[in-house]
């Protein structure tokens, strides 16, 4: 039996879903019940009825699957693939900062579990703007700093930004762009909130992953520029066939990397590693998880 059929095997027997985000590898999006952005999935695993979920993706994401469902069992491929953006807020400085200035806390969904039970309100890139303008009265915005002077263009309100970045998006540069845009001058420039304010200048179409995706199969245009993580360009490739997707060849996540075949296989086999998160953390980080989703998108 190969590795496939082995995955499909033990994920009846366990009563498992396989939940992926898009910056998977291109083999481990083939094998998941469900690919989509950490706000699709956070939804999709809030309503599974699977008693056990694998999830494909980062650690604060397999964290706020736990948190929508601590009663079922969360496993985790890789313990060691975190986000290192979300490894930029400490929550103890963030309480300080917040008791300091008497503003509410938006955490972007790239958080600790710590973290999101201080926030007073979460968000994913597919509907930041929209969370923000909702708390007139000003906010603490974190981890990302991109992402929330992308909101400012958007907001009024006072927005205290979080020094973080992603790693991966910071390194995109606006040369990447036009270097690409001069081999494929009619190409459509999609890039993500999360890259640096003079790659967005260059693009058409600013969005989350899932926004990207639409954005796509909606639009009449035949080729696109994608400003993320490349996996995401595996999905749009498969999705449209008839397209054409054009990654930046180093924007490549380690991170989201660091599962494969092999980890999902093991995750199954072993049921490691399991998500666990001190139940008054959960208690206090699902209220303003729950009220992202409630928010939908922008
Ligand atoms: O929200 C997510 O899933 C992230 C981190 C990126 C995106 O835009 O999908
Ligand atoms: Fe974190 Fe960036 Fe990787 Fe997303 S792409 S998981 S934000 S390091």
């Amino acid at each position: 039996m190969d590795k496939i059929e082995k995955i499909k095997k033990l994920k009846k027997e366990r009563n498992a879903i396989i939940l992926a985000h898009n910056y998977q590898r291109p083999e481990v999006q083939d094998v998941a019940d469900y690919i989509g952005d950490s706000l699709g999935l956070a939804i999709e695993a809030s309503k599974t009825d699977a008693s056990v979920i694998v999830f494909c993706g980062v650690d604060f994401m397999a964290e706020s699957a736990k948190i929508l469902n601590p009663d079922k069992i969360v496993l985790h491929p890789e313990k060691h693939a975190r986000c290192p953006m979300a490894a930029m807020v400490d929550a103890v400085a963030l309480k300080k900062l917040k008791e300091e200035k008497k503003m509410d806390v938006v955490a972007y969904v790239n958080t600790t579990a710590e973290v999101k039970a201080i926030a007073d309100m979460c968000c994913t890139s597919a509907n930041a703007v929209k969370v923000v303008k909702s708390m007139p009265d000003g906010v603490i915005f974190v981890p990302d700093e991109n992402l929330g002077k992308y909101v400012k263009r958007f907001v009024d309100n006072e927005m205290i930004l979080w020094p973080g970045f992603c790693p991966t998006h910071q390194a995109m540069s606006p040369e990447d762009i036009i270097e690409m845009k001069k081999e494929h001058p009619h190409a459509v420039v999609m890039a993500h909130p999360e890259c640096m304010p003079d790659v967005i200048d260059l693009a058409d179409k600013v969005a989350s992953t899932e926004g990207m995706v639409k954005y796509a199969k909606e639009s009449d245009a035949k080729e696109f520029i994608v400003a993320t993580e490349i996996g995401l360009c595996y999905r749009m490739k498969k999705e449209m066939p008839d397209k054409e997707f054009y990654c930046i060849s180093h924007a490549v996540c380690p991170t989201m990397k660091k599962i494969t075949l092999d980890s999902v296989l093991r995750s199954l086999e072993k049921m490691q590693y399991e998500v666990k998160i001190p139940e008054d953390v959960i208690e206090r980080a699902r209220k303003p998880l729950m009220k992202m989703i409630e928010m939908g998108r922008d």
